[in-house]
């Protein structure tokens, strides 16, 4: 009677265990796994249960008892929650790049959750930039999305603009007045007619009232 009491006890902290390696596993396989963790793919924040559509898009990759890498660029192109942003630009990682055990990519401040539309990372913050900052380009060099972060202490006109290397304008990202905060952009590698540029070094250069900044990047098909 004890020794079955006992091996029922293992048995469950055993499934437990499992259990708990495998979420982990889980939350390992897409970029920035962990600050959503099983509210990635589940409706119930908890996890279990129904999958939300980015859930049910992660699912649709795994083979049965496979234990595949499933994050690539055709997950990462998806928009599965619908709210206009790829689940690569969601996650911080738009060209579907990184693999598990990698470092995170992009700004883990501006994750967002792939299967919440109602989560958009960077713009829930309501935490007002101490001072105007241009952050580099993620990810350099890109093929063909990368997303250029920047951070206005004030409310402001502001410009964000691709230069070829003759400095010849080739897309207009934003030319508006925003509220003090912090913002993401992605240059899809288009110029404003809507055609594909061909490989090369970039300059992306912002200006908000009277801060101007430029920096470089390199587009490599
Ligand atoms: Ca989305």
């Amino acid at each position: 009677m004890k020794k079955s009491y006992l091996y029922m006890i293992t048995l469950i902290l055993f499934a437990m265990v499992t259990i708990l390696i495998a979420r982990d596993w889980r939350v390992g396989q897409i970029p920035n796994g962990e600050k959503f963790s099983c509210s990635n793919c589940h409706i119930d924040p908890q996890g279990g249960g129904a999958r939300n559509k980015f859930g049910q898009a992660v699912e649709s990759r795994v083979t049965p008892g496979g234990r595949e890498e499933f994050w690539n660029s055709t997950l990462a192109f998806l928009d599965s929650d619908g709210d206009g942003k790829t689940n690569g630009q969601e996650l911080g990682d738009p060209n579907g790049t990184w693999r598990p055990g990698q470092p995170n990519p992009g700004i883990f401040n501006s994750v967002s959750n792939p299967g919440n539309s109602l989560s958009t990372g960077v713009e829930d913050v309501a935490e007002v930039p101490s001072s105007y900052r241009l952050l580099n380009n993620y990810p350099n060099p890109f093929n063909p999305l990368t997303v250029i972060a920047f951070e206005i202490p004030q409310n402001e006109n502001v410009s964000l603009k691709v230069f070829n290397i003759n400095g010849q304008l080739i897309r207009t990202l934003t030319n508006e007045h925003l509220p003090a905060g912090k913002y993401e952009k992605t240059w899809d590698g288009k110029n404003e007619i809507g055609k594909e540029v061909s490989s090369g070094i970039y300059i992306y250069r912002l200006t908000a009232g009277k801060f101007d900044r430029s920096a470089r990047m390199v587009l490599m098909k």
